[in-house]
């Protein structure tokens, strides 16, 4: 018998991240090839046209898995029943914006937000955040959370991880379905720590593998967590077909259980775990132990070199959920 349709609402639907989303949620990618799919694409009432012109695109691709489209500006209908809701839409950080601005200034979205999910969506709804400064805008909108499961609020550091597997195939010539646990430990952000230690390249220590000690430290490090400026100096644009397979990758793991590398990088709310505040949305290396559910992993043993990053990136977090204090629930 097939399976019943799952629902799900992506914001920002008519923005660049939503328009490569859309078409690979369509195709199957996100939950799988026999899972129908609902798409509610949600967005600023002056970009309905844009959306009603994407959903002409979609019925034009004719996906079987598509079973319905609802375009909507209205929070209430746009995340009613859903069963996974990807914030995407927020605004862009202008030129001479400081983060602290695009703080205050995308907040309120994501307030707004995380109550439309907790009193329309389905109970087990689950929430990833693209739209930056992502980790932030998931606590926001988690701490708004009544009857909807507060775990189930995460963001978007899969892209990080990505990024450094593709820097670790590249530097050891090797394809990146060989390197496995990378871990983005932290903040979407310049401070973000890619924990290169227990990566390895084809079963082996990474570091062994690249035998290069200040290539990671420097280099390697320094590109990951000013990868998305590299793109947007080359292309004129922030990064936009990665960023959606990323989400996708983050989805598809969460719901299915398919990971490629042992863990899977993903800021949830912290546990305590490695002396992280409970609360703070933090990018962990996260297992899948079935289908739905995430366990941030344990017992990774921390050198001084992680202790001090993760200490940086930590105190970022703390930062950020200070100045947004008034906008927390
Ligand atoms: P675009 O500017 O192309 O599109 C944004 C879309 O969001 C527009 O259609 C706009 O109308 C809509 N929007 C704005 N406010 C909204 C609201 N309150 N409700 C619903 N829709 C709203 O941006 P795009 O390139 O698609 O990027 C979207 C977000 O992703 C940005 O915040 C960007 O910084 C963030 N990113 C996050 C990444 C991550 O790894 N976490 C990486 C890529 C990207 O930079």
């Amino acid at each position: 018998m097939s399976k019943s349709p799952m629902r799900v609402a992506v914001t920002g639907a008519a923005g660049n991240i939503g328009y490569a989303l859309l078409f690979r949620i369509a195709a199957g990618d996100l939950l799988g090839p026999d899972q129908p799919v609902i798409i509610h694409l949600v967005d600023l009432p002056v970009a309905m046209d844009a959306c009603n012109g994407v959903v002409m695109e979609l019925q034009d691709g004719a996906f079987p898995l598509l079973h319905g489209t609802k375009v909507s500006s209205d929070l209430d209908e746009g995340f009613g029943d859903v069963d996974i809701a990807l914030l995407v839409g927020a605004r862009p950080r202008g030129p001479g914006m400081l983060r602290s601005d695009l703080l205050r200034g995308n907040g309120p979205i994501f307030t707004a937000q995380g109550q439309a999910i907790d009193a329309n969506a389905n109970e087990d709804v689950r929430v990833l955040v693209v739209g930056n400064p992502c980790n932030t805008n998931a606590l926001i909108a988690k701490s708004h959370v009544k009857r909807t499961n507060p775990l189930n609020y995460t963001a978007m550091t899969r892209l990080d991880q990505n990024r450094a597997m593709a820097q670790l195939a590249v530097k050891s010539g090797v394809p990146v379905a060989e390197i496995a646990n990378v871990g983005i430990w932290g903040n979407h952000s310049p401070t973000m720590f890619p924990n290169y230690f227990d990566a390895t390249i084809g079963g082996k220590p990474a570091t062994e593998v690249i035998g290069d000690d200040a290539w990671f430290a420097s280099e390697f490090t320094k590109t990951v967590q000013t990868r998305g400026k590299a793109i947007i100096n080359a292309r004129g644009k922030s990064s936009a077909a990665s960023a959606a397979s990323a989400a996708i990758d983050h989805i598809n793991s969460w719901m299915t259980g398919n990971v490629t590398g042992d863990f899977v990088s993903m800021a949830v709310p912290s546990d305590g775990s490695y002396g992280v505040p409970e609360g703070l949305i933090f990018s962990f290396p996260c297992a899948i132990p079935e289908p739905g559910k995430y366990e941030i992993v344990k017992g990774i043993e921390l050198n001084d070199v992680s202790k001090a990053a993760i200490a940086k990136t930590t105190e970022e977090l703390v930062s950020e959920r200070e100045a947004v204090s008034d906008l927390l629930g």
